[in-house]
């Protein structure tokens, strides 16, 4: 017996052969594609890293899946992209600048250095001509271009708001960037600032946004529902209420309006501007505005959540209900956001949890307005709000309507009234992009004391990140400390300005970067029209879910902004998405904190990366978690061993050459051909890379048991089973593969360029026979079964037959007696 791993081409030593496979592959370019409108394009492509130093785990994960769609979609014959690049500006660079004294670009692309030759000794089937770096200046160029035509549809704007501020970041955050009130990248609590900044229009782009996620089926359902509820489109009804004895109004946006009836009083944010003068007269006066100072520094999310406790203080001001003519107390509470809405709601504290509880804590009256026969609802038995929709009662001419007819009809009433209308409200807010760092993309744009912000004409772009800057923790943007940078002449009136010293968000930088990948050398425009409409859409995207709301918002908004702008056809930038699950170790997630980090290095080192590549596709479905296992990565090393040696061996057996098939031989085909099925289903946009594998490696042991069993093979057979074998795997593990098949005299010089095979369905055919079945001596029916099967599947099979059923009822089957390939007998008494 052969040893695993030996072989007669020696033994399996992955360390040399990928090292070799690698180079060859580079020197023959053999993953660069070409724009070629005659043939079928399959775009494939996985979220680009920030070059943080070394690749980990999840990494490895990510590109592995991608590499097996591409080279599988490539083996099927489509023309495939499939390009890797970096996210290359952002705030460890610049940290590291603060910290260690290195330039941002310096420690940037030594990482980014490092990165790639990690990603390469993992055969990774990229074309690296494409590569995109978001910090080089060939890049960033068009950034600043595409900033400009935002600008110039009206859709990037310069605005004084309260803003979401890290401290620790020194920063300001988009709101997709605060997590439960706390900055995403540090985990700091975000604080409040009034600060002028730049914006990009998102909320233009809200229904659009939503209503094109209906028709993305290739989505995973939880990424579409968590875009649905961060857009958060709800309708309502906006109407006013006047102040008691005041000219003001306060309108309020409410989505029940059916509720009106059971007001019983009215809440302003904190910030609303009516707030000053409503408390002008009141005693108390000094003591609001110092509650008011302390809400304000909750943030948004704690104000908001269910378990906060609700503070409030009366205004001393009344509002007059426009349909009772009632006079309702005006509140101030944390629980009301003053950028939500009007900043203003009517309480109704039966259907509100948060009215009730606010009610409950301050005595304020509740009113029963909503009634549900099955519940007979009685406010001594209430302990919370009722929320659901109901019959109306007390609700003057209204009662007895059911909630839906009623919202209709007070609000046709009130409009009438002329002081309310149906509306649509978004929780989206628009996309704040300053940021007040060094290492990111300046914003094109020059401040003149006479003429404002100006565009830096398109012509002199880019504006280049200068390198005479000061790295001072905690200063402000370290471009403010460029006077090379700073002082400028205004392009319209000639007068002395100064340039915009904020950078962009670094996520406008990967809102378009799939689009530069299909024309990553064009010099005059982002990307040419000809080359978008070929490439793209991506047809598979795989990435993290970490960036459901982030980069997947922005980009579709770029998409859609890009196609309002005739620069590209297609209206989402990504038909299927794929979000990976993460690699876990002892049951929690990877990470250096925890001291549970497994490096892809090492792995690679001691096994190769076609084991380490094995292991990760096969321990799990790629959307679920994977739980890391040294026994599965031996595992994994042991079966690439085990196709090492059983390759070689056929290699010896495949002599005979008589021309027909043995029925073990026929057998054998016939495993190969369901393989082939099998794998093939599983790869085709199913992603069951395990179940492929485990098909894979059955296939495998049937050969070794073929082996034991016969010294000879058909060579014919022989060799379509050996070459079948290592194009299966090829996506899996492209380096072992590309090897073996060297040997068993294929004609293609390389698996990656052989086709993908067809299955033969003759091959699937199972030769069958017909038998009689006896009962008691009498021919009581007759039944089809396969050659080969064993005598006790087929007395399975006869005794559930229904004609043997029926001629047995009532009696007891004594014997069953199975002659292959003749007849069945059966004695029952
Ligand atoms: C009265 C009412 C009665 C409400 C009732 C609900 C139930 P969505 O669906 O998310 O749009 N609201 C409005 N503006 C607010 C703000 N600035 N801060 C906090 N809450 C605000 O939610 C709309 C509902 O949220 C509105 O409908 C309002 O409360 C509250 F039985 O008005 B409702
Ligand atoms: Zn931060």
């Amino acid at each position: 017996m052969l040893m695993e791993g030996d072989g007669m081409q020696g033994k399996y030593i992955p360390q040399q052969i990928e090292k070799k496979w690698q180079q060859i592959w580079e020197e023959t370019k053999a993953f660069e594609t070409h724009f070629d409108p005659n043939k079928k394009k399959y775009y494939v492509l996985e979220m680009f890293p920030y070059p943080s130093g070394n690749l980990h785990m999840g990494h490895v994960r990510n590109y592995s899946i991608g590499d097996v769609v591409a080279r599988f979609k490539s083996m099927q014959g489509f023309n495939v992209i499939h390009p890797m690049g970096y996210d290359a500006f952002g705030m460890p660079a610049e940290n590291a600048a603060i910290q260690h004294g290195i330039a941002p670009a310096e420690w940037t692309y030594a990482n980014i250095e490092n990165m790639t030759r990690q990603q390469k000794e993992l055969g990774l089937s990229y074309d690296w001509e494409r590569e995109v770096l978001t910090c080089r200046e060939d890049y960033y160029k068009h950034t600043q271009n595409l900033f400009e035509i935002f600008y110039k549809r009206g859709l990037a704007y310069k605005k004084e708001a309260k803003v979401n501020w890290c401290d620790h970041c020194h920063t300001v955050l988009a709101n997709e960037q605060v997590e439960e009130g706390k900055c995403w990248r540090c985990k700091n609590p975000v604080v409040k600032k009034n600060l002028s900044q730049w914006f990009l229009k998102i909320t233009d782009y809200a229904d659009r946004l939503l209503a094109d996620l209906d028709h993305m089926p290739g989505w995973p359902e939880r990424v579409k529902i968590m875009q649905r509820n961060w857009i958060g489109r709800s309708i309502g009804t906006q109407f006013f209420f006047h102040v008691d004895g005041m000219e003001d109004t306060i309108p309020v946006y409410t989505t029940r309006v059916d509720t009106v009836y059971g007001v019983t009083y009215i809440v302003l944010a904190p910030e609303h501007p009516l707030v000053e003068k409503l408390i002008s007269n009141n005693p108390e006066k000094e003591k609001i505005q110092a509650f008011i100072q302390e809400i304000k520094n909750q943030n948004d999310i704690d104000r908001t959540s269910e378990d906060t406790p609700k503070l409030g203080m009366p205004t001393g001001s009344y509002a007059v209900h426009p349909l009772t003519g009632e006079r309702v107390p005006i509140w101030i509470a944390n629980y009301v956001l003053y950028e939500y809405g009007t900043g203003a709601v009517m309480a109704v504290p039966q259907g509100d949890q948060r009215d009730w509880d606010f009610a409950k804590k301050y005595n304020l009256p509740v009113k029963i307005v909503i009634q549900n026969k099955a519940h007979d609802l009685k406010l001594d038995k209430m302990d919370q709000a009722y929320c659901e929709d109901g019959e109306l009662v007390n609700s003057s001419e209204f009662d007895g309507q059911l909630s839906a007819e009623a919202r209709i009809n007070i609000t046709k009433k009130l409009e009438k009234m002329g002081i309310g209308e149906e509306k649509v409200n978004y929780r989206l807010r628009d996309w704040l992009i300053s940021r007040q760092r060094y290492w990111g993309c300046p914003i094109p744009i020059i401040n003149c004391p006479h003429c404002g912000s100006v565009l830096v004409p398109e012509e002199e772009l880019p504006v280049v990140l200068p390198e005479d800057v000061n790295f001072v923790a905690g200063a402000t943007s370290p471009l403010e400390t460029s006077e090379s940078f700073l002082h400028c002449k205004c392009p319209k009136c000639g007068a002395d300005a100064v340039r915009e010293t904020d950078t962009m968000d670094t996520f406008i930088d990967s809102s378009w970067y799939f689009l530069r990948y299909c024309d990553p050398h064009n010099e005059q425009e982002p990307f040419s029209k000809g080359k978008t409409d070929y490439w793209m859409p991506v047809d598979q995207y795989i990435g993290g879910i970490e960036h459901a709301i982030l980069h997947l918002l922005y980009s579709r908004f770029f998409m859609k902004v890009l196609q309002d702008e005739g620069m590209v056809d297609y209206p989402e930038p990504f038909t299927n998405l794929l979000c990976q699950g993460m690699v876990l170790k002892d049951g929690g997630k990877m990470s250096k904190s925890v001291g549970n980090v497994v490096s892809p290095e090492e792995i690679v080192g001691k096994y190769g990366a076609d084991t380490a590549r094995l292991f990760i596709l096969f321990a799990a479905p790629p959307e679920k978690d994977l739980e890391w296992s040294d026994q599965g990565v031996e595992g994994s090393y042991r079966f690439l061993k085990r196709v090492w040696t059983i390759v070689g061996k056929y290699q010896e057996l495949g002599k005979e050459l008589k021309g027909m098939l043995s029925p073990d031989e026929v057998a054998l085909r016939r495993r190969l051909h369901q393989s082939i099925a099998k794998v093939t289903e599983d790869l085709d946009g199913k992603f069951a890379f395990n179940t492929a594998i485990s098909a894979i490696m059955e296939l495998v042991n049937e050969m070794y048991r073929f082996g034991e069993k016969h010294s000879t093979i058909e060579d014919s057979f022989a060799k379509e089973l050996l070459r079948d074998l290592l194009i299966l795997l090829a996506p899996f593990v492209p380096h072992i593969t590309e090897e073996l098949w060297q040997g068993i005299g294929a004609e293609e010089v390389s698996v990656h360029a052989a086709a993908w095979p067809k299955v033969d369905e003759a091959a699937l055919a199972v030769d069958s026979l017909e038998m009689a079945v006896q009962i008691n001596g009498k021919v009581r029916t007759t039944i089809k079964v396969p050659v080969d099967m064993d005598k006790d599947s087929i007395e399975k099979l006869v005794r559930a037959l229904p004609e043997v059923q029926k001629f047995t009822e009532g009696k007891i089957i004594i014997k069953c007696i199975v002659i292959p390939g003749k007849i069945i007998n059966i004695v029952a008494k």
